[in-house]
């Protein structure tokens, strides 16, 4: 059992990754009956969501000339150019229907600037803007997180990388992710995290065979 020191935190379980949404994970909302037997298991519950304006830079209609899935150079770095998906109080941004989770405290909502993406749920792609969440977790004495949700590449992995780089005990629970896995990055992105220290576990090691 996790500790009254650990969160859970559930990245981006929305419509537009889920089956049938404008950037659908393959088997998105698989992962919503896993992340309801891992919630009672905490005290602490943090949601994210991908929450973009129109027009938004990370999307490919925002260059003219380019599909979704090419990659641009963005002054913040290399910026895969995704379908529109979660646009701000859209049908698609929504939380997936199922997700019940009454006891999150916390809903973060990231990549809102018109120019920058935002992966991760602790900071923007521009490596600068804060989205506030390290300060939460902190000021409630919150030392270990274990992320969940979609997509395990992209804003799974970016918010377990940002997690231990600030020190957290950082813990992915893979069967609560499924993946984009879009040339090669769900290997890089495993490869990656436990190179910087990420657990790789899986549901049943942290809440029990109870469901
Ligand atoms: C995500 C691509 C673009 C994610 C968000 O939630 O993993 N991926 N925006
Ligand atoms: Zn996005």
């Amino acid at each position: 059992m996790p500790s009254s020191q650990a969160a859970l935190i559930v990245v981006d379980v929305q419509n537009d990754f889920c089956d049938g949404g404008a950037l659908a994970v393959p088997g998105g909302a698989q992962v919503v009956p896993v992340i309801h037997r891992l919630a009672p298991a905490f005290s602490h519950i943090v949601i994210t969501q991908d929450w973009h304006p129109a027009g938004h830079l990370s999307f490919a209609s925002a260059h003219p000339g380019r599909q979704p899935f090419d990659t641009t150079t963005l002054p913040y770095g290399e910026q895969v150019l995704w379908p529109e998906h979660c646009m701000q109080g859209s049908h698609g941004a929504a939380l997936h229907p199922d997700l019940h989770l009454p006891t999150a405290q916390l809903v973060i909502r990231k990549g809102c600037q018109h120019a920058v993406d935002s992966y991760s749920a602790f900071q923007e792609a521009d490596r600068q803007t804060p989205t506030g969440l390290d300060g939460y977790l902190r000021q409630r004495g919150i030392s270990a997180v274990f992320v969940c949700g979609l997509a395990t590449d992209f804003c799974v992995a970016w918010t377990a990388l940002d997690a231990r780089r600030l020190g957290y005990a950082t813990c992915v629970v893979e069967d609560a992710t499924r993946a984009i896995d879009l040339n090669g990055s769900l290997a890089m992105a495993w490869e990656n995290m436990a190179t910087q220290g990420v657990q790789r576990v899986q549901s049943g090691d942290i809440a029990g065979h109870n469901g």
